[in-house]
């Protein structure tokens, strides 16, 4: 058997291998980004080319046996193309704040590490940072798989011009971090309420039951106390962990293994269609009986399938209501604009974005 170090040598020659192959792509991705430069469409971030990537990659990984799960091309390959958005051109990310919440983990899953981040305290101000351009996109939570729908998120599409331009979905994970080097040193734990309330199960079987609870503001801050004191810990995301270098003692302590939250990203720009997409629209129906279901069975004539209906009130006039819809295809499909036709007036189109990216 090869020791060791001869391992390690051949482990060297192949990074060298792999350093000098990422500095070849990097070389062709300043060329994508001169042709975008001085294209009309300008737009650096194109999510329909990163899925293709990696559906492509995935497949061959799959059928070649390869160790490399989809999981794991994904996570090494979202952070070369953000390195590579950033040798294009560097990006500025607004994300409902603060520092360590899962926004942010989410907005860094897309990003990578070394993009320029704009913490936000409002999904408004997240919406204004990319309208005044201070950030080319905003990341903000739009679903949640046990709390619903975010309400404001939907009513602020509504009002402005920017478009969804990619969606993603991330399970809702808490750690246990602490610099404690047993559990029983633990006398308190600082979280956010719904926090506690996710983990009692786990609080009670791992005899942390009566320990002192403190609720807090934010994960993030309940991070930054517990960093401060050994017989403290925090229910945090680990990123919020990893911010005040916090080590994490336990992670996926949730009773609920389905906390699951959909985040999209918004920006000034519009994607091209992809063959895989999905669309969102507001659609205000008159008030009168059979509106929604006349405008529903026209999705249906088309085959089209509509994967979310909400309704929200239009805050405007009494008790009138305006439609949340998501459905496959992208605004520009023949087939879409034919469920839609003589709806154009009573639509606010949202954005088309390939589906889950
Ligand atoms: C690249 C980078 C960013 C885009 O989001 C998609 C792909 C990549 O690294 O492969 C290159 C690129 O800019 C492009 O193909 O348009």
């Amino acid at each position: 058997m090869a020791d060791l170090k001869e391992i390690r040598v051949k482990i060297d020659e192949i990074d060298d291998k792999l350093l000098s192959l990422l500095n070849a792509r990097m070389e062709l991705v300043k060329e994508v980004g001169r042709i975008k430069h001085a294209s009309e469409d300008k737009s650096i971030y194109r999510p329909e080319r990163e899925k293709e990537i990696l559906s492509r990659l995935s497949k061959q990984s799959l059928e070649s046996g390869g160790a490399l799960s989809a999981e794991a091309i994904e996570a090494i390959f979202l952070e070369i193309f953000a390195v590579s958005r950033n040798i294009e051109k560097p990006e500025t990310v607004a994300y409902l704040g603060p520092e360590g919440t899962f926004t942010h983990q989410a907005a860094e899953s897309r990003f990578g590490q070394i993009s320029e981040y704009l913490p936000m305290s409002t999904i408004a101000s997240v919406f204004r940072a990319v309208e005044s351009k201070k950030a080319k996109y905003g990341v903000i939570p739009i679903e949640n798989n046990i709390e619903g729908i975010v309400g404001e998120s939907i009513d602020l599409l509504g009002r402005s011009h920017l478009k969804i331009v990619a969606e993603m979905s991330m399970k809702i994970s808490h750690s246990l971090a602490t610099r404690a080097a047993h559990m029983s040193h633990i006398k308190k734990i600082y979280s956010k309420d719904v926090a506690f309330g996710q983990c009692g199960e786990f609080l009670r079987e791992s005899g942390l039951g009566n320990v002192q609870l403190i609720p807090i503001a934010s994960t993030a801050k309940a991070a930054q106390l517990a960093s401060e004191d050994e017989t403290s810990a925090a229910i945090c995301s680990h990123i919020a962990a990893k911010l005040y270098n916090l080590p994490v003692m336990y992670e996926h302590i949730e009773d609920n293994g389905y906390n699951e939250t959909r985040f999209v990203i918004i920006s000034d720009f519009e994607n091209a269609p992809s063959g895989n997409d999905k669309s969102s629209v507001l659609v205000r129906l008159d008030n009168t009986p059979g509106a929604l279901a006349r405008f529903l069975s026209s999705f249906e004539k088309s085959g089209i399938n509509l994967s979310k209906i909400e309704s929200r009130p239009a805050k405007d006039e009494g008790f009138s209501y305006i439609f949340y819809i998501d459905f496959d295809g992208h605004i520009r499909d023949e087939k879409v604009k034919k469920a839609l036709s003589g709806y154009e007036d009573k639509i606010k189109w949202l954005g088309s974005f390939v589906k889950g990216v």
